[in-house]
Order: structure tokens, then sequence, then C-alpha cells
């Protein structure tokens, strides 16, 4: 394929956009240069490729497809089967997984997949029995009351979203903090890391249905085999939330004990974080819950996205390829460069460093919240996400920690020394600024100042560190 083809194809796509709505192609190119532009360090975010863009942009998101392939509640479908099929092979393939579902729309859907799953496979309920072998109209308002009772009642175990869990593994806001009696494990105050111990301990004294593993902002490896023996040892189901490591999991950097796949009854992920595929959800499991889980749409789940699951199938066909495992293996150098880097400067860093994709920077140590922090390095063109920290005193609004991730900056091919680099800019703007105060003089968690002319100069340094790294460089838009 010539590099021109890519070029042509989404120069001819926005030409055709154009025509209807020039605003929006405008959007399109302006995101393209924003993206192009800034040092993009948010963890859950990537680039993925023209190919895997390219498959959703088409008649595929014209279709409805309700059921699984070759029981499909439309006519039609055969060529939503190829996709979807094709994408549920790769992903069982890449991860060694007994079944795939890839329809879920985002990781929040895939989780309530899983939910569902567990609850259906695992609630002892005459009337969910009727229920699920399509006596529907049997059921008696008793046995409905019965069957929300006994479904609205089941225990979660999963890690607490300021230890770096993620919302919807019982985060009280979140519908899963709703549906669940719910109970979270922290981590070790003094060293910031996982104590299984504690774990262990805490699922005897609750008994959870779901032993949940898996984060959104925990820097380090997780011991998956560990967990799965304390879910054993109270009789609960094991389920991953693997949404931000994926990547290194397809990439085999996480195997044994840390690759969750083997332990896990039941595995959930996005497909777009360190996986670099389109934005999407996907569920893989073991044999004993496919039933269930494959019964996500219309259980769960709106009609699945066709033009998406082409994009997963294009996605994981390329983290087969072996490129994707060196990718996986300099995302992992970079994060610990950036990490040593930070922390040679003067850093406080929730661990103390990074084993994984991502590093959270307790910003406390600048003398500035999550959200001030956030803001002057947004200003000198560093794209960071503020995230609470272990007991953060600050809440889950203006939190104390900035959480980075490398996938992104991987992908545009920076190594190592590009990583000291950043931590050298990151530190300059975090010693920079200062916290400012509301009127009435108290300390404000959201103001503060950064001289503009520092922040100008850290913008065009930033900008001057990317500019061997072109993003999507066969593509021309000019
Ligand atoms: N929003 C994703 C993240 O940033 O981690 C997960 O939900």
């Amino acid at each position: 394929m010539s590099r021109n083809a890519e070029s042509t194809a989404f120069r001819s796509a926005l030409e055709v956009i154009r025509a209807v709505e020039p605003r929006v192609a405008d959007a399109i190119g302006a995101e393209l240069t924003d993206q192009r532009e800034s040092l993009k360090l948010i963890a859950s975010e990537n680039y993925a490729s023209p190919a895997t863009l390219l498959a959703m942009g088409n008649w595929f998101s014209d279709k409805y497809a309700e059921g699984t392939v070759g029981r499909r509640f439309y006519a039609g479908c055969q060529n939503v089967d190829t996709v979807e099929a094709l994408a549920a092979e790769h992903a069982r393939e890449l991860f060694g997984a007994a079944h795939a579902y890839v329809q879920p729309h985002s990781g929040i859907d895939a989780n309530l997949v899983a939910f569902w799953a567990v609850l259906a496979d695992r609630v002892e309920s005459p009337a969910l029995k009727k229920a699920q072998v399509r006596q529907v109209n049997d059921l008696t308002e008793a046995d409905w009351f019965a069957l929300r009772r006994e479904l609205g009642n089941q225990r979660m175990l999963g890690m607490s979203l300021d230890a770096g869990g993620h919302l919807t593994h019982g985060f009280r806001p979140n519908i899963s903090g709703k549906m669940f009696d719910q109970r979270s494990y922290g981590t070790d105050p003094a060293t910031g890391l996982i104590d299984y111990d504690r774990v262990a301990e805490a699922a005897r004294e609750f008994k959870p249905l779901i032993l949940v593993g898996g984060y959104s902002a925990y820097p380090r490896k997780v011991n998956f085999r560990i967990l799965r023996e304390i879910a054993d040892s109270v009789g609960a189901t094991f389920m991953v939330d693997m949404a931000h490591f994926a990547g290194l999991v397809a990439g085999k950097v996480f195997t044994g004990d840390f690759d969750p796949v083997p332990h896990a009854h039941i595995v959930t992920t996005t497909t777009h974080k360190s996986l670099r595929g389109p934005r999407g959800g996907m569920v893989l499991c073991q044999p004993e819950l496919a039933d269930q889980v494959d019964r996500g749409c219309p259980m769960v789940l709106g009609g699945p996205l066709p033009h998406v699951m082409a994009a997963k199938a294009v996605a994981l066909a390329e983290a087969r390829r072996p490129d994707f495992a060196d990718y996986a293996q300099r995302i992992v150098d970079n994060s610990r460069a950036l990490a040593e880097g930070l922390l040679r400067r003067g850093a406080k860093l929730v661990t103390g460093g990074t084993d994984n994709h991502l590093v959270l920077i307790d910003v406390s140590g600048y003398g500035l919240t999550g959200r001030q922090a956030e803001q002057a390095l947004l200003d000198s063109g560093i794209v960071t996400n503020r995230n609470s920290v272990p007991q953060d005193p600050n809440g889950a609004w203006y939190t104390s920690g900035i959480r980075i991730g490398t996938p992104a900056l991987t992908t545009r091919g920076l190594g190592t020394a590009e990583m000291d680099q950043t931590a050298e800019l990151m530190h300059t703007v975090l010693t920079a600024t200062t916290a400012g105060a509301n009127a009435d003089g108290t300390p404000s968690k959201a103001k503060y100042a950064l001289d503009p002319a520092l922040a100008d100069k850290i913008a065009r340094q930033a900008t001057d560190l990317l500019a061997p790294f072109p993003l999507y460089p066969a593509i021309d838009l000019a």
C-alpha cells in the first residue's frame, strides 16, 4: 500500500463531509492539528492506526445486529457475522482466552455484561431460572419481587477509587455501587502497594460474590494468581478489568502471575487504551460463563456497533503482529524513564515509581492540587489528567494527583531520552506554578499563577520535542 493511500483516504473523506457540514470537517482537521502539537500524556489515550480509523467510517454503521454470530434478531447480518467472528477469533488467539465477546460499546458496558453474567450464573434464584428459560410470562409478581431482592443484594469487593480502582468497580456514585452491596480494598498507606493479606482479610469478612481486580490509576503490577486464590478461598467469582493494561498483556509484558486471563473467571477491557484499537469494550471468559456473556445484547447493551467491531478486528490483528510486543515493552521502558526523570528532579510519586504504563504524581509535593497542576501543564502544551491519590484530602474533583501514561507518546516513537526531557518540562512547570487564593484570602484549590512567558516557552519546547516524531506521518490534509 502506498503512503499516499492514507492521505487520499482522509482527504477525500473530509471533502465529502465538508460538502454537507464544513464546520464538522474543520473540527476533524483541527483535532488532528491539536493532537499532533500536544504532548499527550493521558494514560488512557492512544492513537489508533489509519486502518483502524477507516474501518469505522463506513456503512457497517447502518446495520442492526442484535444477537450473536449466526443467531441474530435481524436479517441480513452475514457481513456483520464475518467481522464479529474475526474480532472474537483475534481476541481469543491474542489473549489465549476460551471465549471472547466483542460487542460492548465501552468499558462500563463490558463490566455490566460481566456483572450480569456472574449474577445469572451464580445467584440461586428459582425465579431467575424461570426467566432464563424464557418462562417469563409464568413469573408471578412475587417471583419478580424475589428476583429483584436476590439480584440486588449481592456483594462485590473491588479496589477503592482513591487507591487507583475504577468507578465501575463499586464506587457509590456509579451504578455498580448501587446494584451491589459493595466494599473496597485499598493500598498500604506506607508503600501505596496492594496488601494481599488485607485483601484476603476483607474477603474473609465480607464474603463477596465477585472479587474485582484491575485499576485505572495504580502504577504497579498486580499478582492475579494471588487474587484468584483469595477469590477461591471464599467462593467468589474472580473478575479482572484490564482496560488500562490490555496492551501490556497482549504484548506479553505481563505474563505468568501478572496476566489476568489464565487466572480470572472473567476479564473485561476497553479496546482503545494501551491496546490501541477503536473506542469500545470486550469481555473474555471461561467457557462456563460464555452463554451468559453472549446475552449481553439485548440484556444489557443496545445493538452492537458493526463498524466498531470491524475496527476491533483490524486493531486486534495488528496487536497479534510481532512488532506489537516491542511496542508494549517500549511503553513500560518509557514509563520507567519518565518516573525516574521525575524522581531524580524531586517529584513525589505514588508507590515511588512504576512498573506499568502509568505514573501517578502526588503534586502536593509542589504545593498544588491536581486541578491546578493539570491546568498549568495544559497552558504549557502538556495534556494530562488530574487524579486522586490514596487517602486524597482534596477529593475526586480537585484531587492531589496527576496521572500520566506513555502509550500515546510511545506510538509516536518517542523513547527514553525524550521521556527524560518530558520529565524536565513537567518539573519546570510544576515548580514554577503557585497556588492561588480566593477573594476572601482563603487558599483556592483551583486558582494558580504561572508566568505566561514560561508557559509559552515550555509549549514551544514540547512542540520541538515532538517534531522528529510526527503523528500520522503519511497523512497530509493540506
Ligand atoms: N476514562 C478512563 C480512564 O481515563 O482511565 C477509564 O474509564
